[in-house]
């Protein structure tokens, strides 16, 4: 029973902790009062549920437990607010598991049941929490670059992901339209074992489930694919999703759905994909001062040859396509646009 007793005691702090974390970013980061009191009301209960079990803190041995020295990379690893409060969820959802599961060896029964019910709030709770925080979870990329096969020279995919990706690309989103699954699988999952270590991300165009299969970090949706609320349905806040956007009411309307990022264009006229209408920057300013905060794309277009008109109406980051994957040396084109974004951004 001591064993028990010392796994309940670790995971009740755990939980309480997370709790805490979840709380701080309810009440000081989206200033949500009603969140934070239920969270609040969460990590009451729980040291209410927990306080049946006798003497818990007893069995504490902090110095005995052989789990304090072991760290893996992951946890070090947040780049926004949204990303501490997302982990603080998962934690949560976790040691509720353990207190339940290990709860049920605890004579007098009551605990599991309580700590089921938390469990099923925690996961409401998150989902709300994610939500409101998505604009904080998303990086801004500077540069994405859309990876066709067709418009790579000799099809060679692979060595303007290399060159691209060497020469500082943040963002790779594979759009491949023609692709059996399984070849668009196995390109996925290449692209995030190379990209990933090298401090890239890798978006899938079009597809949520090749997404989840290979563990890219997002998937990019146009107006006529599923809608962002079903793609969050189906993903939760394990991918970061894209939306494309040509005028103010479809990006309200990703934003309302959970956006992370909108893909805002087309900037410029372009080969690579038909557009009726060019939006061009005039769009972009409106997008930004709709929405400062959601980070965003701009498309369609760009080139080292306009890309300081989009700087200078305040874009932080583009994604291009051509520009990279067809020119003779897709360093190069990296090179050149990301030096020309900086050294407009310095003017
Ligand atoms: N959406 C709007 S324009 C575009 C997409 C996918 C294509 C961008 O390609 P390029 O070659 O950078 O203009
Ligand atoms: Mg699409």
């Amino acid at each position: 029973m001591p064993t028990v007793l010392r796994i309940l005691d670790a995971n009740a702090n755990r939980a309480r902790e997370a709790l805490r974390v979840m709380e701080e970013a309810a009440r000081f980061v989206l200033s949500d009062a009603v969140l934070s009191e239920r969270i609040k009301r969460m990590r009451h209960a729980l040291v209410e549920a927990m306080s049946g079990v006798d003497n818990l803190a007893a069995h504490r041995d902090t110095p005995g437990d052989v789990g304090t020295t072991i760290t893996t990379a992951g946890e070090c690893e947040r780049h926004s607010v949204g990303d501490v409060a997302a982990a603080a969820c998962k934690r949560l959802a976790e040691a509720l598991r353990v207190l339940e599961e290990y709860g049920k060896l605890v004579p007098d029964g009551g605990l599991p049941r309580c700590i089921e019910q938390l469990r099923y709030e925690g996961y409401d709770v998150e989902q709300t929490l994610m939500r409101a925080m998505a604009p904080m979870r998303a990086r801004q990329w500077r540069l994405c670059v859309l990876v066709t096969q067709a418009l790579c020279p000799q099809g060679d995919w692979r060595g303007v992901v290399e060159r691209a990706v060497g020469a500082g690309t943040d963002c790779v989103q594979l759009r491949e339209k023609t692709l059996g699954d399984g070849e668009l699988l196995d390109r996925a999952r290449w692209l995030v074992g190379f990209c990933r270590p090298r401090g890239a991300a890798v978006v899938i165009n079009d597809r949520p489930d090749i997404a989840m299969l290979a563990d890219a970090d997002g998937v990019h949706l146009g107006q006529t694919d599923l809608s962002c609320a079903h793609v969050r349905k189906l993903v939760g806040g394990q991918l970061t999703v894209g939306v494309s956007t040509s005028c103010i009411e479809q990006a309200r309307r990703a934003i309302d759905d959970g956006a992370d990022y909108c893909g805002v264009g087309p900037m410029f006229a372009t080969t690579t994909k038909h557009k009726d209408v060019i939006v061009g920057p005039a769009y972009f300013c409106e997008f930004v001062a709709a929405f400062a905060q959601t980070p965003h794309l701009a498309i369609g277009g760009i080139g080292v040859d306009n890309v300081h008109e989009l700087v200078d109406a305040g874009v932080r980051g583009i994604a291009v396509s051509s520009a990279v994957c067809a020119a003779d040396d897709p360093a190069h084109a990296v090179h050149a646009l990301l030096d020309t974004m900086a050294t407009a951004v310095d003017r």
